[in-house]
């Protein structure tokens, strides 16, 4: 059904692994097209609990397609950055847990893809950087505003205007990537995060990414308020009332997502 990406679910994650090696997995408008619909899939389908997004062959993503966007007029190109937009914002703002395995190069849109995921998990072979300008254009898929939201805006800018791709290690060290692995554990580290997750009460887990998502870019006094309005739901919640109980009775929850 996809032409450059294998879409696979397995006992309630989707696993969305882009196929493109030949050109290290580079986003043309095309694969951001496939992206959206494979998230728009995941998103829709009641048996996905949680999303992992991966690359195949030696790259994650090595940014946008750079022989695509060589003949792009600025009309043109700004439409691919909204295109570009909309995935990555979808990617944030659907209920479920999204994790990023970063097999390999994530550069440009594939850092900025990564970034739109709610967690990353490196192979210890994953090169992170921002390298427009090396190519004389900024970031265009959210890179400006979600590499300093991560980092900080100092990091951020040192990223970005040196385009320096950087190890693995030096990602984790400076927050970018929240666990680095040997790559043959990569699989089972993604499957074994998203586990975890999936176990917890999913409107507890849905609550929690949308309030930390939308309060990030808000005052703190509203950010509280949007936390407090927030917490109604699964305060309400079926799950609540089982994870409460199965605490005080001294066993496992099983939650229903009601
Ligand atoms: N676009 C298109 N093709 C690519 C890309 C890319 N981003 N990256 C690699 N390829 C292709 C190469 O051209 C090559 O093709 P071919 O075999 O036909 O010559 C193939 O993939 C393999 O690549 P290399 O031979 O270069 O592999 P190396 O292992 O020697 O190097 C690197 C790997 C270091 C990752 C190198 O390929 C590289 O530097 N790639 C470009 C990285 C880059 O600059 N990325 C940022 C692109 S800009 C961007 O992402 C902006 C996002 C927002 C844009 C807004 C839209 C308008």
């Amino acid at each position: 059904m996809y032409k450059d990406l294998v879409y696979e679910l397995k006992n309630g994650i989707a696993s969305i692994t882009i196929n493109r090696p030949n050109a290290l997995n580079a986003l043309n408008r095309a694969l951001l097209s496939e992206l959206s619909s494979a998230f728009r899939e995941a998103a829709e389908d009641e048996s996905v609990k949680a999303v992992i997004l991966t690359g195949e062959g030696k790259a994650f993503v090595a940014g946008a397609d750079i022989s695509e966007m060589k003949g792009l007029s600025a009309i043109e190109g700004k439409e691919m950055m909204a295109k570009g937009h909309a995935l990555m914002n979808f990617i944030e703002a659907m209920k479920k847990p999204v994790i990023a395995a970063v097999n390999g190069f994530a550069l440009g849109g594939g850092c900025e893809l990564a970034m739109a995921a709610d967690i990353r998990i490196a192979s210890e072979k994953a090169k992170f950087g921002q390298p427009e300008v090396n190519l004389g254009i900024i970031p265009g898929f959210g890179g400006t505003q979600r590499l300093p939201r991560l980092v900080g805006a100092g990091m951020g800018k040192y990223l970005i205007m040196t385009g320096e791709t950087i190890s693995a290690d030096e990602a984790y060290r400076i927050g970018l990537v929240e666990k680095v692995v040997p790559p043959e554990e990569l699989a089972g580290a993604a499957e074994k995060v998203a586990r975890t997750i999936m176990e917890k009460a999913p409107l507890a887990i849905a609550a929690a990414k949308s309030v930390i998502n939308i309060g990030y870019n808000l005052d703190i006094l509203t950010a509280s308020q949007l936390e407090t309005e927030a917490s109604a739901t699964p305060f309400g919640s079926y799950d609540k009332n089982e994870g409460m109980g199965a605490f005080l009775e001294k066993r496992p929850a099983v939650f229903r997502n009601k």
